[in-house]
């Protein structure tokens, strides 16, 4: 018997040895321990040993059963503190690492240069309007003095929604919409998004305008250049040298253009690409809104008088910050948009 127990002994350290899992150790407690375990047998078997020897026997078995039991419950509490140890090796925290870097959004540079622009506006007393994107024939053009064989109704210049409407060329005529709607004095800026039939390096077929007009009893072409001065040095800066040139335009007489000193070579024009050695850039339209305009809208020529003007924002932008493809705005490359 005794050497029974010696056996069962040994087996059990030795199977404790190669344990390598809770389960395992688990399985050991069911075959040494367990009803029909292996030292629970051997209780039972004491019955078969002479009476004599039984006590020494019995105590030896105890101390068996004992060091068994002690040894199943550390190597599981070993086990169990190598799992925790693993799990919290896992989990651990660097603290020292850097915070994942979060970029935040931002407005668009267009959204932004537009926002820019109305402030600079409001500043000097305008109001904001805005009118449909979707116009018709007569408020883009009829009422704007832009006669019937104009080029700038060619099919090539202007997107047609259907035969009635057109996606708007300029926000001009938001404007006759004003005028519709209010009588002088009046100070307004139309922002908004344009369509024109033009695609390359300097034209998109959709860009944006900031236009104005002022219209009261007695509104002159000095007028026109204090406010157009003072909004241009706002936008480009206090020392940008500024000319006022004689031009063109259907809605205003007479009209001129402003160019603002190039920006690449200060105006030192010698032989600059961006200014083809002008030293001047062009940067808007203006003028005194032609007689025909105020009938349009029911202004009595002879009363009132005004100035307009018309700027577009993607060149703004790209003059303020040397940009030399305009369709960069829209291709979302985020590489580019989050330069600004
Ligand atoms: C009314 C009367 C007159 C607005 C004007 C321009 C000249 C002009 C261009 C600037 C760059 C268009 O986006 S651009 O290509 N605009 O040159 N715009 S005068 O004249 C008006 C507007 C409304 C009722």
């Amino acid at each position: 018997m005794r050497a029974t127990l010696e056996r069962i002994h040994r087996d059990a350290l030795a199977a404790l040895e190669a344990a390598r899992s809770e389960a395992e150790v688990e399985q050991l407690r069911i075959r040494f321990l367990g009803r029909k375990g292996e030292l629970t047998e051997a209780v039972r078997g004491l019955r078969d040993v002479p009476k004599s020897d039984r006590p020494a026997v019995g105590a030896f078995l105890n101390d068996v059963k004992d060091d068994v039991e002690r040894r199943i419950d550390s190597a599981l509490g070993a086990l169990r503190a190598a799992a925790r140890d693993r799990q919290i090796a896992g989990e651990r925290v660097d603290v020292t690492l850097p915070g994942r870097h979060h970029i935040p959004g931002h407005l668009h540079l267009i959204s932004q240069t537009l926002d820019e622009m109305v402030d600079i506006f409001v500043g000097l007393g305008f109001s904001v309007a805005q009118g449909p994107d979707i116009e018709d024939d007569y408020h883009n053009f009829t009422a704007l003095n832009v006669p019937a064989d104009h080029p700038a109704r060619d099919m090539q210049d202007t997107l047609f929604v259907g035969e009635e409407f057109l996606l708007r060329t300029h926000t001009s005529p938001v404007q006759i919409r004003v005028m519709e709607q209010c009588k002088p004095p009046l100070r307004v800026i139309a922002p908004g998004a344009c369509y024109r039939h033009d695609d390359d390096v300097t034209h998109s077929p959709m860009f944006h305008q900031v236009e104005g007009f002022m219209v009261d009893r007695h509104v002159t072409f000095g007028d026109l250049k204090g406010v157009l001065t003072l909004a241009l040095r706002r936008i480009f800066g206090d020392d940008t040298p500024l000319r006022f040139r004689a031009s063109f335009f259907p809605f205003t007489e007479p009209s001129a253009e402003v160019d603002i000193g190039c920006v690449m070579c200060g105006g030192r024009a010698s032989g600059c690409r961006v200014c083809k050695g002008t030293g001047w850039l062009e940067i808007l339209g203006s003028g005194m809104i032609d007689p025909n305009v105020f009938e349009a809208v029911g202004y009595d020529p002879e009363a009132f008088s005004g100035f307009a003007f018309g700027l577009a924002v993607e060149r703004v932008a790209m003059l303020k910050h040397q940009i030399s493809d305009i369709r960069l705005f829209f291709a979302n490359d985020i590489r580019f948009l989050r330069q600004f």
